[in-house]
């Protein structure tokens, strides 16, 4: 079982369907971890158990992206077996100390103790905290983000952050403004030691971002990757040209 590490050069695979078939293929394909997302992912709490012993049978350490920054969704999630949590819309300082809290137990947190999973299949390190920088407020609070005790890493949700800036989402690669914003985000959290990702939409969108400074990389999920591929296949089948 591998430790979770974020830097310097880590690309993470996104699970949004349910299935352990489904977590096992994309836990076997070398990723350097596998998000469950349970924010816009379809995986709910009863299918996150199967995905998590699927993960945790391929080695690769599992994060859990849950719906919302609150201490039961976050307790629920590490006491599933997660290594770790991506909080998403997270604002400010004091959320993200809200955040780090609800992964610790007391004294250094005010997270529950249950160790139903834990006791029999705990996680190889402590719990990881990541936080989602994906508004303009949070990147002009990013230092004051990064700043806070216990953090883990940042990681930016691109397209949460072009719709709060006014920005289309499908210029997220060639804005200046929006560029401008992803470096404040790398500078505020390597000026910390921190580790700093972002969400990705293709291959090339990771190479593009690796050139920004970023640390790790969620490379888009098993069901755009399964869309994709479905359509190209079609199209290179049929000669269609409306399916892509
Ligand atoms: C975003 O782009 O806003 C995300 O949250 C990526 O998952
Ligand atoms: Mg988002």
């Amino acid at each position: 079982m591998r430790t979770l590490t974020l830097a310097p050069d880590v690309v993470g695979g996104w699970l949004q369907l349910p299935g352990s078939a489904v977590a096992e293929l994309v836990g076997s394909a070398g990723f350097g971890f596998v998000c469950v997302d349970q924010q816009h992912g379809l995986i709910g709490d009863d299918a996150l158990l199967p995905a998590l012993q699927a993960l945790r049978a391929t080695g690769t350490p599992a994060v859990v992206r849950v719906p919302l920054n609150e201490p039961s969704a976050i307790g629920r999630a590490l006491d599933h077996g997660a290594d770790g949590v991506i909080v998403p819309m997270v604002d400010d300082a004091e959320a993200t100390a809200a955040a780090v809290a609800a992964c610790h137990h007391p004294p250094r947190g005010v997270r529950s103790f249950g160790p139903t999973r834990l006791g029999w299949a705990p996680p190889a390190g402590p719990p990881r905290c990541v936080v989602m920088v994906e508004s303009v407020a949070a990147v002009d609070a990013a230092p004051a983000i990064a700043a806070v005790e216990g953090l883990d890493a940042i990681f930016v949700g691109p397209t949460d952050l072009a719709l709060s800036a006014g920005i289309a989402p499908s210029a997220q690669l060639d804005d200046p403004g929006y560029r401008r914003m992803l470096e404040r985000v790398v500078a505020a959290a390597r000026g910390r030691g921190l580790p700093v990702g972002i969400y990705c939409a293709s291959p090339e969108h990771a190479q593009h971002y690796r050139r920004t400074g970023f640390t790790f990389f969620a490379l888009m999920s098993d069901a755009a990757m399964l869309l994709a591929a479905a359509k190209a296949n079609l199209a290179a089948a049929s000669g269609r040209t409306d399916v892509v």
